[in-house]
C-alpha cells in the first residue's frame, strides 16, 4: 500500500445525535464529502460513528449494561442494523456526488468480537477494494460475540486494528471538539486544548478525559486516546480534531497546520 489515510467522521458530526427518528446531518456531510475531495495521497479508509444511528437503538436495547438480557440485545440487532445501513447508504451517496469511488463494508457481516473485543477481522474485501482505486467506508456495527452473544464494535476500535493490520500512515478522528481537552469544553468554557499527548503527559491528560455523553455507549475520549496512543509510532501521524469546523479535515489532508491533538509515541 502507497500511504493508507484512515479518517473517521464523528457520529455526532454526520447525525443529528438528538434527533428520534436518527436524522443524517446533510449540511455537515455533504461539506465533509466536498473536503474529502483533496485526498490524492493513496488509499482511503472512512470509518462512521453511531451517533444518533448507531447509539440510541444500542442503548434502547440494553448495549450500556453488562446485565441486560439475551433476547433484548439480540432484539437490538435489526434496528441497529438498519440505521446503521441507511447511514453508510447516506455517506455513500454523498461522495458519489462529489465523484469519490466509494463502496460499504459493513462489519457485522463478517467480523466476530470476544467479550467485545475483535476476536476476527477478515481484511481481504478491504484490501482488494483498496488496491482496485475504491475509498472504503466501513462503520461502528453490532456484531456477534463469542462470549456475549452479540457487543458493539465502536469505530473507533476499528479505526486502530485497520491502521494496525494495513498499516496506516495517517489517522485523522474526527469529533465535535477542538481534539483532547483538559475538561469537558460544553460544560467548562475554558478548558484547555492539549495539542499533543505522548508518554510523558498521557497519564495526567487521561484521568481528567471522560466518557462523552450518556447516549454513547463506547467509551469516549479517554477510550479513544488509550487505543490510538497503543498504535502510535514513528513515520504515523495519528490526529483528533474537531470535524464540526469547516475546512479542517482539507487542511490535515493536505498536510496543513490546525487546531488539533497530535497522538505521539
Ligand atoms: O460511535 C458505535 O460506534 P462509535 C456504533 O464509533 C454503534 O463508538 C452501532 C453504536
Amino acid at each position: 500500500m502507497k500511504h493508507l489515510t484512515i479518517v473517521k467522521l464523528g457520529g455526532s458530526v454526520i447525525t443529528h445525535k438528538d434527533s428520534t427518528p436518527p436524522k443524517v446531518n446533510e449540511a455537515n456531510l455533504s461539506r465533509i464529502a466536498n473536503e474529502l475531495k483533496v485526498h490524492t495521497r493513496g488509499e482511503l479508509i472512512i470509518i462512521l460513528g453511531g451517533g444518533a444511528h448507531g447509539h440510541q437503538a444500542a442503548h434502547s436495547h440494553g448495549f450500556a449494561d453488562p446485565t441486560s438480557p439475551k433476547e433484548l440485545l439480540v432484539k437490538g440487532i435489526p434496528p441497529i442494523r438498519h440505521n446503521m445501513s441507511a447511514l453508510a447508504s447516506s455517506v455513500e451517496t454523498s461522495l458519489s456526488e462529489e465523484g469519490i469511488p466509494a463502496i460499504v463494508i459493513p462489519p457485522f457481516v463478517s467480523v466476530t468480537l470476544r467479550n467485545g473485543l475483535i476476536h476476527d477481522y477478515p481484511t481481504n474485501i478491504i484490501r482488494k477494494s483498496l488496491d482496485n482505486g475504491l475509498v472504503v467506508i466501513t462503520h461502528g456495527d453490532v456484531c456477534f460475540d463469542e462470549e456475549n452473544i452479540v457487543s458493539i464494535l465502536s469505530g473507533d476500535t476499528i479505526a486502530v486494528y485497520l491502521a494496525k493490520e494495513l498499516d496506516a500512515k495517517t489517522i485523522l478522528i474526527g469529533t465535535d471538539v477542538d481534539g483532547v481537552l483538559d475538561d469537558n469544553p460544553k460544560t467548562n468554557p475554558s478548558a484547555k486544548h492539549i495539542p499533543v499527548i505522548n508518554q510523558e503527559n498521557k497519564d495526567t491528560i487521561l484521568s481528567k478525559t471522560g466518557p462523552s455523553t450518556n447516549t454513547d455507549v463506547t467509551g469516549g475520549m479517554s477510550k479513544k486516546v488509550t487505543e490510538l496512543l497503543e498504535i502510535s509510532r514513528q513515520n504515523r501521524e495519528i490526529i483528533i480534531f474537531n470535524l464540526t469546523v469547516p475546512d479542517r479535515l482539507k487542511f490535515l489532508l493536505q498536510n496543513k497546520t490546525t487546531i488539533c491533538t497530535r497522538i505521539q509515541s
